[in-house]
């Protein structure tokens, strides 16, 4: 089982979208292994988006991630981090699938509501800068052997 770190961003708390999003994630068969909603300080947002940090758009992202608090998860499942990538849509919800959440619930890019790992290296490296290892848990869902072959 693979392990992917998703934060609501302070836009889809404000919009109260987070039931929405989370039902999503949980009716693909997806567990949710951590949870923490706090407000992000500077510092670790611009950890977070360290490979950012010489793009034009930097700043703005970090007031718009530090504005308000998020609500951070830690998700498993089989393949999970390109299937949430998926499940997320397109960086630019203008380009993103209806039927994503970007698709489905934002219109511009800087205000695009939801961030998921992109590759297993990112999501080991943000898992670890949000969770300590005690605040992930490890169990099974009943239904583990229904939605697996
Ligand atoms: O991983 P993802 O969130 O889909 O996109 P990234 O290219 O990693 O950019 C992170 C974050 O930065 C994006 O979700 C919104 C913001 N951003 C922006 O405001 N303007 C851009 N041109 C590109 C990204
Ligand atoms: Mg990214």
């Amino acid at each position: 089982m693979e392990r992917t770190f998703i934060m609501l961003k302070p836009d889809a708390i404000q919009r109260r979208l987070t039931g929405k999003i989370i039902t999503r994630l949980e009716e693909r068969g997806l567990k949710i292994v951590a949870a923490k909603m706090l407000q992000i300080t500077r510092e670790l947002a611009m950890e977070h988006y360290q490979e950012h940090k010489n793009k034009p758009f930097f700043n703005n992202l970090i007031d718009y991630i530090t504005s308000a608090p998020v609500l951070a998860l830690v998700i498993e499942g089989e393949n999970s981090i390109k299937l949430t990538r998926k499940i997320v849509g397109a960086t630019n919800p203008q380009e993103a699938d209806p039927g994503t959440i970007r698709g489905d619930f934002a219109l511009h890019t800087g205000r695009n509501i939801i961030h998921a790992s992109d590759s297993p290296k990112s999501a080991e490296r943000e898992i670890k800068l949000f969770f300590n290892e005690d605040e992930i848990y490890d169990y099974t869902m009943p239904d583990e052997k229904i939605i697996y072959e």
